[in-house]
């Protein structure tokens, strides 16, 4: 089961090229049991051959790299062949030779009618080479013109074209400083547009992605660079083959009440079959997982551990801890597990505080485990009830997907996808600022000379102020 991956515009592209290396490295170079090596590879890439005695497989991505200035793509393509690792295809670029000006207008209405069929044509190309197509994913940054512009007529194209596989968008927030002064209408924009489109919106946080480097990483000048390594690794977490615990749907258990204990499979004796194995964890199945309700596709993604090389022989992390800190990173919208509010505490089990209205509600989590003595891990404390919304009872679930082997470097870690409402926040600020400078027409002119008229941003103010109404009246 493969995906094939259409990265957008400068951010994502730098974002897809750092993933696609990540997945290779962590394929081919690390310890994941062999059945699930192979499922790792064809999921992402085309095997062209392996290479000579090394068995080190000669990998070209599954992937349609599309920018409207052709350096970033053209960067892309000789990062991927120095690295020796893996190629993009170079036929499967769709570059032009000026951006879209950080103009989702432009992007949308004039850039991506003209290169629309090109981009269809490349990613079906892209399609026939899979055996079976699970789904796509679709990366982009909400802020800039092309990828946002073009990345959502890319994302209304596709679901109209492939309306049976799921279609996952990974959305790049911006920093609310801010670099583009448009930014906010492009968020806007682009996600009125993906809202109605998408199957599930990854948002990524710049600003949580630079946190987690300065915070816990002790970088001094951060990079994009710096940041996009953070985002492959959290996103390559939840999108290498895991296996699912069948237990693991976890029933939501009444407050107190009795919390099951799942299972986990022993290495020594699991499935050989790897086609059944990882069949059931697939990008599309996140999805399934944490998407329960169409209205609610905002999905937030934080992971645990990072450590500085310097001192990780010295880190001596357990499961209990680590899924402990990931669930209170949960509660409090935390995208770091240091300096966290442990006085919010929903289930009230520390005795003096019940504060269940300052708890990030969630609709459905999928929790991803992957290392070493798995069977020692209890993902039951991401089952409580109280974590979850009274108001779609039936939807509130938790999934645990798990995988052996140590994943990057570390030999235990953790991953929680959560359908909460983490993103409303930035949602919310977005859709103020972005009225605010509405409401003065401020640049107004700059999208209506493309076609926009001020009905299409009321119209997109309208949709994500219902979005951000519905995460809110979880809480109620
Ligand atoms: N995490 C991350 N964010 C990026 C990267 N490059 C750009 N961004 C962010 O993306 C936003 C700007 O969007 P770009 O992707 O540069 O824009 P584009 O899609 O190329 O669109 P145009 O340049 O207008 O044609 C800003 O918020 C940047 O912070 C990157 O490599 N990583
Ligand atoms: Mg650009």
């Amino acid at each position: 089961m493969s995906v094939v991956t259409v990265q957008l515009g400068q951010c994502g592209n730098q974002i897809g090229t750092q993933l696609f290396s990540k997945l290779y490295q962590e394929s081919v170079y690390q310890s994941l049991p062999t059945h699930c090596r192979q499922a790792a590879i064809d999921r992402f890439f085309y095997q062209l051959s392996r290479q000579g005695s090394s068995e080190e497989p000669q990998c070209q991505a599954r992937a349609v790299l599309v920018d409207m200035e052709s350096k970033v793509v053209h960067n892309s393509l000789a990062d991927a062949a120095r690295s020796g690792r893996f190629t993009f295809d170079e036929k499967s670029v769709y570059a032009e030779k000026k951006g879209s000006g950080n103009n989702w207008a432009y992007g949308y209405l004039r850039q991506g009618q003209l290169c629309i069929e090109t981009i269809l044509e490349m990613i079906r190309r892209q399609v026939e080479r899979c055996d079976h197509l699970d789904s796509f994913l679709v990366l982009l940054s909400v802020a800039g013109g092309t990828g946002s512009g073009v990345g959502a007529r890319v994302t209304e194209a596709l679901r109209d074209r492939y309306p049976n596989n799921a279609l996952l968008n990974i959305a790049v927030w911006p920093y609310s400083s801010g670099e583009v002064i448009v930014q906010d209408y492009n968020s806007l924009l682009t996600m009125s547009h993906l809202q109605s489109s998408s199957d599930g919106i990854i948002v990524l946080q710049n600003e949580q992605l630079h946190t987690i480097c300065s915070k816990l990483l002790h970088m001094k000048k951060i990079t994009l660079a710096d940041i996009n390594v953070i985002a492959a690794h959290t996103l390559a977490s939840i999108l290498l083959p895991a296996q699912l615990l069948p237990e693991s749907s976890c029933d939501v258990t009444a407050p107190g009440g009795n919390r099951t204990r799942p299972t986990l499979p022993n290495p020594d004796t699991v499935m050989r079959d790897d086609r059944l194995l990882y069949s059931s964890c697939r990008p599309s199945n996140i999805v399934t997982s944490v998407c329960p309700h169409p209205l609610y596709k905002l999905l937030s993604v934080k992971s645990i551990p990072h450590i500085l090389d310097s001192t990780l022989p010295y880190s001596n992390y357990i499961w209990s801890i680590l899924l402990k800190d990931l669930r209170q990173m949960m509660l409090t919208d935390s995208p770091v597990d240091t300096g966290m509010d442990w006085t919010v505490d929903p289930v009230g089990t520390r005795g003096h505080c019940r504060l269940p209205c300052r708890t990030n509600k969630s609709l459905a989590n999928l929790l991803v485990l992957r290392g070493n003595e798995l069977d020692k891990s209890d993902p039951s404390l991401f089952s409580d009830s109280l974590l979850y919304s009274n108001s779609v009872p039936s939807a509130c679930t938790c999934s645990v997907w798990c995988c052996h082997g140590s994943f990057s470097k570390y030999e235990k870690s953790c991953t929680v996808v959560s359908n909460s409402q983490s993103s409303v926040s930035p949602l919310d600020q977005v859709c103020g600022r972005a009225w605010n400078m509405f409401s003065s027409r401020a640049y107004i002119h700059q999208y209506s000379k493309f076609g926009l008229t001020q009905e299409d941003f009321m119209s997109s103010f309208v949709a994500i102020e219902q979005v951000i109404k519905d995460y809110k009246d979880l809480s109620s």
